[in-house]
């Protein structure tokens, strides 16, 4: 069977600021929460190897823009850096960035590839940390101001805007399970921190909106659809609680403007209701977005608890569920992460059933793999595992798209082998790969393999 698909397809690719540019304390940036946190505790990151050490697009962005063209993209996701562009949170804009991203559009549209920017990828500022980060509504305004920077400097060239990429990871990873700065476990806080954050994302796109630009704004959400481990009453109803905390708690209000009801009364009952403001609701309503940018890595197995949680114990979660192994589930045994391809259609479907059918594209999908080393007498990595992983969910895509997903296009996270978080370069996931060392870059097979998957439209 041929898998043709729709005209116009975005192929493309998916990175960020934090992850690619380097120089991160040099032409004018300030700290970022990451770079305080290596700071502090150096060994929380894999082999001791900080965000410093990166691709450094900062330097080599027009060699990786021809790079992307060599590879057939017609579209690239990367982000604005707010420390890099506004150093002080709030305020003057930093000149020698705004000649590096304005470089960077410019050179994007020359090669006919569409920059897709993004806002925010867990980049926070220090000085914005500093006053509570996403705790503090005066941090909400400043991102909004931030975002009102950017529209003026760059919408003239940018037409696919994004104002968050997975806003569930700074709440989880800081403030429920620490493996984010600023490591805390609270869950008052976290429903503070996920709630502002929406906050933000309506101010940012309900500015766009007034501008008229001609151009669409988004959110990009790693949705991680919730399968029960039976029908029985009490496992649907687990999956259905973490199905509204991870996912529903910011699909509703992107797509619909508000929160589930079901939310906010388990929320409520609990005691854990965030603070909301006069004028919340309607600005929330005015949060809706023009596109969905969908990350999809792995599905969330759901099973009731087996024993009455501790009345005293801190409120989490897991009061509700408990997450289990399905028997014979594929593995990704790098990063720990189930493969499950069908998940992909299994969103599309939902949000075709459920939300009206959004334009939304896949924004994330990837695979990262430890000690990359099987070259070929040329020296390119033979990454066939990588190949069958992106066909097989291409597959699934397809099937959602002839069923009638308005699914514009599939972003493969990432480009280049890239820093990442706390596992620096255990895991890649580049269609290049990096030397480190020399910076030298190389074509994987999967990249030879996308090439022709996107000059073709599909295949085979
Ligand atoms: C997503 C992030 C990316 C990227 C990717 C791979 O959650 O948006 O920034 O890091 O996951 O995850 P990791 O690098 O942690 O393996």
């Amino acid at each position: 069977m041929k898998y043709v698909f729709p005209e116009n397809f975005w192929w493309g690719s998916a990175s960020s600021a934090p992850q690619t540019e380097g120089e991160t304390l040099s032409f004018g940036k300030s700290a970022t929460i990451w770079d305080q946190w290596y700071k502090e505790q150096p060994t929380r990151f894999h082999n001791g190897v900080g965000p410093a050490e990166t691709s450094t697009f900062y330097k080599n962005w027009k060699q990786d823009i021809a790079l992307l063209k060599e590879l057939n993209h017609n579209t690239f996701r990367t982000s604005i850096s707010w420390a890099r562009l506004i150093p002080e949170g709030r305020g003057a804009v930093n000149q020698e960035a705004v000649t590096f991203y304005n470089q960077v559009i410019d050179e994007l549209v020359a090669q006919g590839i569409k920059p897709f920017i993004n806002l925010f990828h867990f980049d926070m500022p220090m000085v914005m940390q500093q006053q509570g980060g996403w705790e503090n509504r005066d941090v909400v305004t400043a991102y909004a101001e931030f975002a009102n920077v950017c529209f003026e400097l760059f919408g003239d060239r940018v037409k696919h805007w994004f104002t968050f990429n997975e806003p569930v990871v700074p709440v989880e990873g800081g403030y429920l399970y620490d493996f984010h700065y600023p490591n805390v476990v609270d869950f008052k806080r976290a429903a503070t921190v996920a709630y502002h954050t929406m906050i933000a994302h309506s101010l940012a796109v309900k500015a766009y909106h007034q501008r008229n630009d001609g151009g669409e704004i988004g959110i990009i959400l790693n949705l991680t659809p919730s399968y029960p481990r039976s029908q029985n009453p009490a496992d649907v109803k687990a999956a259905n609680i973490a199905d509204l905390m991870f996912n529903r708690s910011f699909l509703d209000p992107a797509l619909r403007g508000e929160y589930p009801q079901e939310l906010v009364a388990l929320l409520k009952e609990h005691g854990q209701l965030p603070e909301c403001q006069a004028g919340d609701k309607e600005l929330l309503a005015a949060g809706v977005v023009d596109l969905l940018g969908i990350n999809y890595y792995q599905p969330r197995r759901i099973k009731c608890r087996d024993s009455l949680v501790n009345p005293d114990s801190p409120f989490m979660p897991e009061w509700f569920f408990e997450a289990y192994e399905m028997p014979g589930r594929k593995m990704n045994p790098y990063r720990g992460w189930e493969i499950y391809e069908q998940g992909i259609y299994d969103i599309l479907t939902n949000l075709r059933e459920n939300y009206g059918n959004p334009n939304c594209y896949i924004s994330e999908n990837g695979m990262g793999v430890e000690n990359e080393q099987r070259f070929d007498e040329n020296g390119q990595i033979q990454d066939d595992y990588r190949i069958d992983f992106v066909r097989d969910h291409l597959k699934w895509l397809h099937k959602g798209i002839s069923e009638g997903s308005n699914c514009l296009g599939y972003h493969m996270w990432t480009f280049i082998d890239n820093w990442s978080w706390c596992n620096a370069y255990k895991n890649r996931y580049g269609f290049v790969s990096l030397n480190l060392e020399t910076q030298q870059r190389t074509i994987k097979k999967s990249g030879e393999w996308y090439k022709a998957t996107s000059a073709e439209n599909g295949f085979n």
